[in-house]
């Protein structure tokens, strides 16, 4: 191995071999630990420490890096309090997610680390998202996000790199080619020569290096940030390295040939290293020795307080409240000359009215909190010029820029990716789904990222997914379904769907201003269908409120969406059947009081929902009313949803799915119970 110091300093020499020591001290401690059955799980970056280290030491300490596993190294060269970096490992509540997380899976804003989830490839977009603020707000920095060779065959690497490519985004993307996915090899894993070589393909310079030489890595990535910070582009670097270790220590090493474990043994990068600047003068065995003594301590004292610790005690309030990033909704007054009709947290300032349709509500709503929110930033597919495939944002590029306003490259994991890294940096996203079907190529970031991370590690996700959704347009099986109920499940989300123009703008605008990620239903088949008088001015409407659209004392039907208009209109067809008619408008957190109130009122309830039966949000209701409303009630809940199929093409077939055709024969059962 050739070191080639360049102009490096002897103190960065020395750092540099202090970096590498730190970790692999700690990791050996680790390991007697873990033999004695006091850690859990240890994924082990033996051998890898070059990587780790000289990459994290060649960045600034105030940018964000995205580690992986292996990637002990980041977090001690960011200097993390040992302590709570142990007590963390330990799942003690005095750790970084107060012992709600295992191993790396955690971050820490004040050391600009952002954890990973056990996924493989989302860092890679978050990275894009932090390298897209920084470029947005022309700080001349870079972001960092490392994958292993297994990692690249996810199809987040391929879209995060496409995505900071074709957006010249300053991100370092690090490679830690280790020769093995968990048992696979390289050669089960990808065809092409060298990893490096997608580069090429996706646009950008790739170089490949020496992973078990700290000064090669340190050198080539100082030299690469520093251009990248006066001339953004991305980066990949393929770091040749070994896994010295098994996957994680339980799994073992059976699969791997003996002699790599000699031939790489010999290019061990602390050893290697050390040899080297003992050779150079550049340290004594007095000096190394002394260094380690004072690691050991302080690896050993770290340890014995946070063993001493007791295990964490639940508190489920709090496990509860920390699902959301904690948020008060702004509030204003209301002016005499706006009634309250629709639960306005901020009231329109005047009574000025115009009648607009749902889809212009909607553009409305989104274009009052662009001028609000300068750190607000738009992605969708065709959403600029076009003005997307539905119009919403249609001349926002010439009012709001092309910063601002993003087309997006076809990668929804992304792009909801990149969102969660602007609101690492303080931005706030709305990410256009194109349809609400295509949601499942984004599903990944949305339930397990954005969902989570507040409750994981305090950072919050300031994302709202816009979603067209629903049938009725003879669009078929994938541009129609309604898929709300996925989400309904996922603590962390909030989901809301408004079914009239008022609600659609306040509710977009409340869920702007609500720091939490947010996947809000806008009806395709309303968009055109369904318009109303709605204030002028920028207005609020409270998240989590339903709202009674009529009022009847024989029967209730709680529904949503469509679900409303099918409602009144049955309620206007049929005059002497008084329905109280409830509009959820938010299905998570939804309304219990409301739907108490109308139980109370009818004894007779029907939940109405354009979604597949068998799972709806229907379910969840009905079985709350059945716990909580049992004695107010004279006939069984019904619940009413579309068949369970696939939504089907031909209108015959789509009318047939659709519960609006058998809403009436259900509410005269109801009635004559
Ligand atoms: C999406 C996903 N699929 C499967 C896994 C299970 N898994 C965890 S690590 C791993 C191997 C990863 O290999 P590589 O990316 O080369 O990183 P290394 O562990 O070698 O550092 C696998 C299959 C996962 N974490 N995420």
């Amino acid at each position: 191995m050739i070191f080639e110091r360049g102009n490096l300093s002897n103190d960065t020499l020395l750092k540099l071999y202090k970096g590498m020591l730190k970790p692999r001290l700690i990791e050996e401690k680790m390991l007697l630990l873990l033999r004695k059955g006091q850690v859990s799980k240890w994924f082990s970056g033996i051998g890898q420490e070059a990587i780790a280290v000289g990459a994290t030491m060649a960045l600034r300490e105030d940018e964000y890096i995205m580690p992986l596993h292996r990637n002990l190294g980041v977090f001690t060269s960011r200097g993390v309090d040992l302590h709570k970096l142990f007590a963390q490992l330990q799942g003690r509540s005095s750790g970084y997610s107060q012992a709600r997380e295992r191993s790396f899976h955690f971050g820490i804003n004040q050391y600009h680390i952002v954890g990973m989830i056990s996924h493989l490839g989302p860092q890679l977009s978050i990275a894009a998202g932090v390298a897209l603020a920084h470029k947005l707000s022309k700080e001349k920095m870079v972001s960092m996000a490392f994958t292993g060779e297994g990692g690249t065959s996810e199809g987040e690497f391929h879209e995060a790199l496409n995505t900071a490519a074709v957006w010249k985004l300053p991100v370092i993307f690090i490679i830690e080619n280790n020769g093995y996915g968990l048992s696979t090899t390289t050669s089960e894993q990808y065809a092409c020569k060298d990893l490096v070589d997608r580069a090429i393909g996706y646009g950008m310079p790739g170089y490949k290096i020496d992973g078990n030489n700290i000064l090669e890595v340190y050198n080539t990535i100082s030299g690469l940030a520093e251009k990248m910070r006066e001339h953004p582009e991305p980066v990949l670097i393929e770091c040749m390295t070994f896994r010295m270790r098994g996957h994680e220590e339980a799994s073992g090493t059976k699969y791997v040939p003996k002699e790599l474990f000699e031939i790489w043994g010999k290019k061990d990068p602390v050893t290697q290293y050390e040899n080297w600047l003992l050779q150079e003068n550049l340290i004594d065995n007095q000096t190394i020795k002394k260094i380690k003594e004072e690691y050991s301590k302080e690896i050993n004292i770290a340890l014995e307080d946070v063993l001493a610790e007791p295990a964490p005690v639940p508190d489920t309030a709090k496990e509860i409240r920390d699902v959301y990033a904690p948020f008060t909704a702004q509030k204003t007054l209301s002016p005499n000359s706006v009634e309250n009709t629709h639960n306005f947290n901020v009231y329109p300032a005047t009574s000025s009215k115009t009648k607009k349709r749902l889809v212009d509500a909607v553009s409305d709503g989104l274009r009052q909190s662009m001028k609000k929110y300068p750190n607000l930033v738009l992605m969708g597919q065709d959403i600029a010029e076009y003005g997307g495939v539905f119009k919403v944002t249609e001349g926002f590029l010439e009012d709001f820029g092309k910063e601002r306003v993003r087309n997006t490259t076809l990668c929804e994991s992304a792009i909801v990716g990149i969102g969660l890294g602007l609101s690492v940096k303080k931005y706030k996203a709305m990410v256009e789904m194109q349809f609400a079907d295509f949601v499942t190529c984004g599903f990944n970031q949305i339930v397990n990222n954005l969902a989570k991370i507040y409750y994981r590690w305090g950072q919050n996700a300031d994302v709202v997914v816009r979603m067209p959704t629903g049938a009725g347009v003879g669009a078929g099986p994938f541009h129609s379904q309604s898929n709300e109920a996925w989400f309904t499940h996922v603590p962390g989300l909030k989901v809301l769907y408004p079914s009239s123009p008022m609600d659609a703008k306040g509710l977009l605008n409340a869920a702007i201003e609500d720091p939490n990620p947010i996947m809000f239903f806008e009806h395709k088949a309303l968009y055109r269908s369904v318009s109303e008088e709605i204030y002028d001015d920028y207005y609020t409407i409270e998240i989590g409120r339903g709202r009674r659209i009529i009022s009847g004392d024989d029967i209730s039907i709680i529904t949503y969406g469509a679900g409303v208009i099918w409602a009144l209109e049955y309620a206007e067809q049929n005059p002497d059947i008084n329905i109280d008619v409830i509009d959820l408008r938010t299905l998570m957190p939804w309304d219990k009081d409301i739907v108490l109130e109308s139980v109370k009122k009818t004894g007779k309830v029907l939940v109405l929902h354009e979604d597949t039966l068998t799972g709806g949000i229907g379910g969840e209701i009905a079985a709350w009313i059945g716990e909580n409303a049992f004695e107010y009630l004279d006939a069984p809940v019904r619940r009413l949803g579309s068949l369970d199929t696939p939504v089907p093409f031909a209108p015959e077939l789509e009318a047939n799915f659709l519960p609006a055709g058998r809403l009436g024969e259900v509410v005269q059962e109801l009635v004559s119970y």
